[in-house]
């Protein structure tokens, strides 16, 4: 099948899940002290609102004790404008996530399927670029989901290719993001890393590493709060910027992709 030339899509809907209490007990490389189910709470609700600012509506899931990490949707599910695929994040507690999201996805699509086999992709390891989709394999996307996912994704007629996550990185899209209109923002590891070709890099400045996970919705690129020569740089690209509190995502590894599925519907 021929690929697709062009993924640059506009999003009209997103899914969301509000944060738990239980958060407190979501996973984390280094502890910073535990979120507030409270404080995040309110910070998700700014970042709905900045969703549904940008033209998209919104389906926001409820709160779900039983997985801490359970409001990072991006991680067991990826979305295309032809249907959805429930993934199988490549961490014990949070596997039965997918089942958790699957109505939520079939309410939207026509078409739902399971990733194939029994590997395992964390969504969060999953890039889209203008032309090709990239599948970072990470501690928690294996070789056998990301290939499953590239062939499924063949077979849907996007171009794939499986790279992989630098080490000591939560998911590929924690170091790199797409700005739109072919520029990508990506922290210097991962700008020397040579997946992106010629493409336009804008490169993290030194000690804001985090802040390599923004958000392009339609217009606007959403940045994390705090991370000032980031939103420079961004700015000075030539992108529409809105700023958005991620103080108890954070202390759980999270970050704003995680916190929702994008998706354009027609
Ligand atoms: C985890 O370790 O799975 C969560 N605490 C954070 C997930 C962040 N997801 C993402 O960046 N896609």
């Amino acid at each position: 099948m021929a690929h697709r030339p062009d993924l640059s899509f506009r999003f009209t809907h997103a899914i969301t899940r509000t944060p738990a209490d239980s958060v407190a007990d979501g996973i984390r490389a280094v502890d910073t002290g535990n979120p507030s189910g409270e404080k995040f709470r309110a910070e998700h609700e700014r970042y709905v609102s900045a969703l549904q600012e940008a033209g998209l509506t919104v389906d926001v899931l409820p709160q779900l004790e039983t997985y801490p990490d359970s409001c990072f949707v991006e991680d067991p599910a990826f979305c295309l404008p032809e249907g959805a695929i429930q993934l199988r994040p490549g961490t014990a507690s949070r596997e039965g996530e997918g089942a958790e999201i699957r109505a939520a996805l079939e309410s939207r699509f026509g078409k739902v399927v399971d990733l194939p086999g029994n590997g395992h992709v964390d969504g969060g390891d999953v890039l889209m670029l203008d032309d090709v989709i990239l599948i970072g394999l990470s501690a928690r996307t294996d070789r056998e989901g990301a290939d499953a996912f590239a062939g499924l994704l063949g077979e849907w007629g996007y171009k794939a290719e499986v790279c992989e996550t630098p080490d000591g990185v939560l998911h590929f899209k924690t170091a790199c993001s797409t700005l739109g209109d072919g520029v990508i923002l990506a922290t210097k590891v991962m700008a020397d890393s040579g997946f992106f070709g010629d493409r336009e890099i804008v490169v993290v400045p030194e000690g804001e590493d985090y802040a390599a996970n923004v958000i392009r919705v339609n217009d606007v690129v959403m940045v994390p709060e705090g991370y000032p020569k980031t939103l420079a740089a961004i700015e000075a690209a030539g992108f529409t910027t809105v700023v958005l509190p991620t103080h108890e995502a954070r202390k759980v590894d999270g970050g704003l992709s995680c916190l929702s599925l994008r998706f354009a519907l027609n």
